[in-house]
């Protein structure tokens, strides 16, 4: 694809079609409503070695509710829980569980970000609004994007705080070390039956985004279940939103099953990349980190070939792949490694992904087959299959 220089933002335009008039810069954080943040955030930093971060809460004159900011290297996350019944994230924890709420995106202009999206159809979340605080101000504005989940706009460039105005920095004295993880490289949302199409429309029309990666059920199907997945990008590459819909198939998808417990959209799964995915998978798994299970040895005895197909060599002792579980896809400009943990919530809604990318800009198409069998025998488990 050619490349257009956005001379106004220094950022490069890699997909043609997408539009101009919504730059971003980033994923900026993404917040989860949990319903209690002080144990999530030690699962956070225990298993995935993420650094606390910054605060908010009674002690900081919050009495509404509890955020725990934390971060490794580009990646941050926000824990939030209510700290009385009054407050609306009640609901959204009954109806929901833990879940994500807010993805939000680093922009130049949240002002014009809402104006622009809400023009064009958004519903808003959060008119823009200025936080100040010694360290300066940050505007934010908010729309809703499939179910309940928000995008939020992020301008910070006036500000050299911590976080948001209103955080306190959180000094611990406990202090895991990171896993390695770098920088969040897709974000997949799971929306209803037909829905998928809607919110590729969506994307397009609000968001400028293009659609540049299609599977339909004939490529994403085991004996079982089916499901369909389209992914949305912004016009530098930056952003990346997979949306899956369920698909016929003779058993219930993960997609169905997700939609049924998480009781509508939302955010299936979060893509953190690392550079090294032998030692983050080995450390996770080492905290207490749950990952599907292992392919089978007939999937390992296939990598090679499919490597070779496109002339690519493998860096990686394919032998300790195996022993983590780590899969391996090929396409003409390289390949990658990932893996999937099991659901982190007792709710079977969301999980992540640990990818490292050797090259390949896909998405890990030839895995899907044995992703989605491993999948299963989890639905079989709890009798969701
Ligand atoms: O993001 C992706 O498209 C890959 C594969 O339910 C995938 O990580 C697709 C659907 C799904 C789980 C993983
Ligand atoms: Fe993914």
């Amino acid at each position: 694809m050619s490349k257009v220089k956005n001379v106004e933002y220094g950022l490069e335009k890699i997909f043609e079609g997408a539009q101009d008039f919504l730059p971003l810069l980033g994923t900026d954080y993404v917040e989860f409503i949990v319903g209690n943040a002080k144990q999530a955030a030690h699962f956070y930093k225990t298993a995935f070695g993420f650094q606390s971060h910054s605060y908010k809460g009674l002690e900081t004159g919050c009495k509404d509710y509890a955020s725990y900011v934390l971060k490794q290297d580009k990646i941050r996350i926000v824990l939030t829980t209510p700290l009385n019944s009054k407050s609306w994230m009640n609901e959204h924890l009954a109806k929901h569980g833990d879940g994500v709420k807010i993805v939000a995106l680093w922009v130049d202009d949240a002002k014009k970000s809402w104006e622009e999206t809400t023009k064009r159809g958004a519903k808003s979340f959060m008119e823009p609004t200025v936080e100040k605080d010694e360290h300066g101000e940050v505007i934010r504005a908010g729309i809703y994007t499939y179910g309940e989940t928000v995008h939020m706009f992020v301008e910070r460039k006036n500000y050299s705080g911590e976080f948001l105005p209103g955080y306190v920095k959180w000094e611990s004295d406990y202090n895991p070390t990171p896993t390695g993880l770098k920088f969040i490289d897709h974000m997949v949302g799971n929306v209803g039956w037909n829905q998928m199409d809607v919110w590729v429309k969506w994307y397009e029309d609000v968001m400028g985004f293009v659609n540049f990666l299609s599977f339909d059920d004939k490529q994403i199907t085991t004996e079982y279940s089916a499901l369909m997945s389209k992914v949305m990008s912004n016009g530098n590459g930056r952003i990346k939103f997979p949306i899956n819909e369920p698909a016929e198939g003779i058993k219930k998808s993960q997609i169905e099953e997700y939609l049924d417990f998480y009781e509508g959209a939302g955010v299936q799964h979060i893509a953190m990349a690392t550079n090294d995915i032998l030692d983050t998978v080995a450390q996770m798994r080492a905290r207490g980190i749950e990952f599907l299970s292992t392919p089978p040895e007939e999937y390992y005895k296939a990598v090679p070939g499919r490597l070779l197909a496109h002339n690519h060599e493998l860096e990686e002792d394919i032998e300790k792949l195996k022993e983590l579980g780590i899969m391996i896809d090929a396409d003409e400009e390289g390949y990658l490694l990932q893996i999937f943990t099991k659901p982190v919530e007792d709710r079977p809604t969301l999980f992540f992904e640990i990818i490292q990318r050797m090259g390949a800009k896909g998405f890990g198409a030839g895995n899907f087959k044995a992703l989605f069998e491993s999948i299963e025998r989890e639905q079989e488990k709890r009798g969701t299959l």
